[in-house]
């Protein structure tokens, strides 16, 4: 089957078929409720019909969200199929090939789990996974994922805003920035025994940034935890940065004065910068990043679609970086 689009044809897969009736019906709903046509029991419709839309296959435990209500928290954009979510990533610790993590992550160990939220903060404290899923309601987030490599993805990811975990541990004055840090451990993460990085993998955020509504600690995806190959049992999601800043099986989260430097920032400052915002007129050294194929959509043949300033999320997240030059803080 071909379609005819505004971009020229299309190709669907088959797992198109079905998903883009539902996300059209679904596109109308929420249309709906934004024009405020809707009243209460459209709303539960709708949040049945998100519902149904983001099952997972059934493969894991099922963790459900609320649709958020959080300004630019759920794109229209069609959704990318579970199999390419978990099939195509990027996890070093399990190898650098985008098949190697579905293959090898199987070796992480999820429980027990512990999360230390300490540095600049009055009240430092060991978190254990399971009181982490129960600090704060989940939500189901429909955001873009933007590789820094030029593909991208739409998944409805489970999480709550990391603000929620950062305020439970009263930051002081002096905290500016936040970083954070994954698991390292040999006996589970094959790719540990080669040195593309500096383990553990770490990133970072200026606080505000982290303070952000839109910034999420996903526990989950497509309804259902997360499966270890994307960042198992707790990861960092980032929607309108590249997305190695969206650090994956997160051990700990450090309050700072200063500016930490990031595990890729580290490899190759010339090319990864601290803010790493998605922006279609900053190119990295090596490539253009004006446009992007969507996986499990965009054809190798057909041309890419344009990038996003802020990855789509301009509205959202602009203000953060008002007055800098984006340029110099790449
Ligand atoms: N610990 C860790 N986190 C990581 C990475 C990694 O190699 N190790 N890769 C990053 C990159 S480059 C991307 S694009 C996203 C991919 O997330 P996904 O596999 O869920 O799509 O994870 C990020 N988080
Ligand atoms: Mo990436």
């Amino acid at each position: 089957m071909v379609i005819k689009t505004d971009r020229g044809f299309e190709h669907p897969t088959p797992s198109d078929i079905t998903p883009r009736e539902v996300f059209e019906s679904r596109r109308r709903l929420l249309q709906g409720l934004a024009l405020g046509a809707a009243g209460p029991s459209m709303a539960l419709w709708a949040q049945r019909d998100a519902r149904a839309m983001t099952a997972g296959p059934g493969k894991l435990a099922k963790l459900p969200g609320v649709a958020s209500t959080i300004e630019g928290a759920v794109v229209m954009d069609k959704l990318t199929a579970y199999e390419h979510v978990a099939g195509y990533n990027n996890y070093y610790e399990f190898g650098v090939e985008k098949t190697d993590p579905a293959r090898t992550a199987h070796t992480l160990r999820t429980r027990p789990w512990t999360v230390a939220v300490e540095g600049e903060c009055a009240k430092p404290r060991t978190f254990g996974i399971e009181e982490l899923l129960k600090l704060a309601p989940m939500e189901e987030r429909i955001y873009r994922l933007r590789c820094v490599e030029g593909w991208s993805m739409v998944v409805p990811w489970v999480g709550y805003s990391v603000s929620n975990i950062l305020r439970a541990v009263e930051p002081t004055g002096k905290a500016k920035f936040v970083e954070f840090v994954t698991l390292a451990d040999r006996t589970q993460m094959p790719g540990l025994r080669s040195s593309v990085l500096d383990w553990p993998y770490k990133e970072g955020l200026r606080l505000d940034e982290a303070m952000h509504p839109l910034t999420l600690m996903a526990f989950g995806l497509y309804g259902e935890v997360l499966p270890n190959q994307n960042g198992a049992p707790l990861r960092l999601v980032v929607p309108w940065k590249y997305g190695f800043k969206s650090a994956k099986s997160i051990v700990k989260i450090r309050l700072l004065e200063k500016q930490p430097r990031s595990s890729w920032e580290q490899a190759i400052a010339s090319e990864y910068g601290f803010y790493s915002n998605v922006n279609p007129k900053v190119d990295h050294p090596r490539w253009s990043q004006a446009t992007e194929r969507r996986i499990g959509e965009d054809g190798v043949f057909q041309r890419k679609r344009p990038t996003l300033m802020f990855n789509g999320y301009e509205a959202q997240v602009g203000q953060l970086y008002a007055g800098m030059d984006l340029r110099k803080f790449y």
